[in-house]
């Protein structure tokens, strides 16, 4: 092991942030000009804030703690058997430091995860100590001097050095690089396998070695023999001979859903129960290797393309599970072509990785949803980086001409505005951060300044305590949304009709404020950004309306025979 601090990277909360939050560029190509040691800062504040405080809540000593926090851990993706590997590593120093009264700032800083570079702010996430921060660090130096931990190099950070994670790191690396599902045998794009982009993304392939079989295509001979769109309908009715996909879906003008999203339409999310000591245990980190192979992403209970039964405690459905409602010939046919760090300006590097045949496939409802990163960045600096109308004008018209020359004939296209993200400092800038709230010392406010300070904000003109920068960015969003407008209502395609819906975020509030909620709780807690599910579903309950009261055409119509084909085909073998 020629970097073992690399370790440390791969337990779930080091996992979490050098995948590429939302604001993160797309590409693979950038990360230089991004502070290289921000994320390891952030995710080792993280860690050691868990570790003190689950001491804490146990009223146990810290190597009690780190024991407990591995033990939680599940022994998929090597999570259980890495977390050992680090405290093994580390451990014996971070318990020297927190015994002596040292916060996570203080050991993060000790051993070298977080740096001050000359000239820059000192980031910190916690108050500073009460005696000067140099007289502290100087004292936990000494402290741990002899530690062997502190030879190994943190430069050239590469999570996939070790050998037993080189493989699953390849995995997720190329499922994020390609967006196309890992695991397809026969090269459709559709999978059997559900994360690694598989049907989590888009619907299940129903044979997965015949690249003609998949969910969405005009049925092959009307399926007589096999079901080659995957809706779960084929074969021939023995009363009258008649193919069941000729007899229930001809003429129901069957459609798909397809999604061109960033991080808040993949639904990206990270537990609370990952980061909050006071609710840790074995059932917390159930779920994590899914959400690690879906790049932290929960497009299986998305707003636009979910189909699990939504767990939100909201009656409100997804687009596509309304669309199939609609018309069970639809079902499976969704796709959420969705990245982490999406904007207008890096969809052409992956945009390819959408499925549609314009001569085989139905006909598809295009939601253009970028709703962030054209004006949501890291930067100290954030604002030369936005997106201007101009530039936006120019690659969305790029982008429509992509769709008009690869959809089938009678699509729609939904260019989907921009919010306004003032609501995010508003509502929880004086709440506690889950990490803050069991001793009461950090607030959003202190979180927000942290991310910004390492450069590794979501956003940060909206997370700010600069009401001036806020507001500027909101002006910004509005014009971007302008310019989609003006593109909705101005041009004209062959193969799609074009529409454009506001972001509907005030609306949504107070909507969810009239059944007795608070703003806050649509906010994902963790990143104190993307809006939650609940949001997501009650902003696809909005679309939705509209949709149907503005264009109905766009939905097609209901299918007489749904209760038949729920009869012979029950629940059309799933999704
Ligand atoms: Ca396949
Ligand atoms: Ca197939
Ligand atoms: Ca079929």
């Amino acid at each position: 092991m020629k970097s073992p601090w690399n370790i440390l990277l791969v337990t779930p909360l080091f996992l979490l942030l050098p995948l590429r939050t939302s604001a993160s560029p797309a590409s693979d190509d950038s990360p230089s000009t991004r502070n290289p040691n921000g994320h390891t800062c952030l995710a080792c504040v993280a860690v050691v804030s868990v570790i003190e405080q689950l001491a804490q809540v146990h009223n146990s000593t810290v190597e009690t703690s780190m024991e407990r926090l591995c033990s939680y851990l599940p022994e998929k993706l090597f999570l259980k058997t890495t977390c050992y590997l680090v405290i093994e590593m580390f451990g014996p120093d971070i318990i020297k430091l927190l015994s002596t009264d040292m916060n996570a700032d203080v050991v993060c800083h000790t051993l070298k995860f977080c740096k001050q570079d000359p000239g820059q702010p000192l980031c910190h996430l916690y108050p500073l100590p009460k005696e000067a921060w140099k007289f502290t660090l100087e004292k936990a130096r000494q402290i741990v001097k002899k530690s062997p931990a502190l030879k190994y190099s943190r430069s050239s950070a590469d999570i996939c050095s070790l050998p037993f994670l080189a493989k699953i790191c390849q995995k997720i690396k190329l499922a994020i690089k390609n967006s196309v599902p890992f695991k397809d045998v026969d090269s459709d794009k559709y999978s059997v396998f559900p994360t690694l982009r598989g049907y989590h993304w888009r619907g299940r392939d129903c044979n997965d070695s015949n690249k003609m079989a998949y969910p969405g295509r005009r049925p092959d001979n009307w399926d007589v023999h096999e079901d080659s769109n995957c809706n779960g309908i084929w074969g021939v009715d023995p009363k009258d001979g008649i193919p069941y996909e000729k007899k229930f879906c001809e003429g129901s003008q069957p459609r798909g859903i397809i999604l061109l999203g960033d991080s808040a339409g993949a639904h990206f999310h990270i537990s609370p129960e990952w980061i909050t000591a006071s609710q840790m245990s074995l059932k917390s980190f159930v779920n994590l290797p899914t959400a690690l192979t879906n790049e932290l992403n929960w497009p299986q209970i998305s707003g636009a393309t979910g189909f699990l039964d939504s767990i939100s405690g909201i009656k409100e459905k997804s687009i596509y599970l309304r669309l199939r409602k609609r018309n069970h010939c639809n079902h499976r046919d969704y796709q959420n072509i969705s990245r982490n760090g999406a904007s207008s300006q890096n969809l052409d590097r992956f945009i390819e990785s959408l499925s549609r045949d314009p001569l085989l496939d139905h006909p598809a409802i295009i939601i253009y949803a970028m709703i962030g990163n054209d004006v949501c960045n890291g930067k100290a600096d954030p604002v030369p980086e936005m997106t201007t109308p101009k530039k936006l004008y120019s690659s969305v018209m790029k982008t429509l001409k992509y769709l008009n020359s690869h959809l089938p004939n009678g699509s729609h296209v939904i260019l989907y505005g921009l919010p306004n993200g003032t609501f995010l400092w508003d509502n929880l800038h004086n709440r506690y951060y889950p990490l803050g709230q069991l001793n009461k010392d950090v607030t959003y406010a202190h979180f927000y300044s942290f991310l910004n300070c390492l450069q590794v904000s979501p956003c940060h003109s909206w997370m700010s305590s600069n009401k001036t920068l806020r507001n500027l960015t909101s002006e910004r969003a509005k014009q971007l949304s302008n310019t989609l407008k003006n593109i909705a209502t101005s041009q004209k395609f062959t193969n799609f009709d074009l529409f454009y819906a506001d972001f509907d975020f005030q609306e949504v509030t107070e909507e969810w404020q009239k059944r007795g909620g608070e703003p806050w709780q649509l906010i994902e807690p963790v990143d104190g950004f993307h809006p939650n599910k609940v949001a997501l579903l009650l902003l696809a309950d909005r679309l939705w309306k509209k949709v149907e009261l503005h264009w109905p055409q766009v939905l097609g119509k209901e299918n007489p025979f749904n209760p038949q084909i729920e009869q012979v085909f029950g629940d059309q073998g799933g999704h």
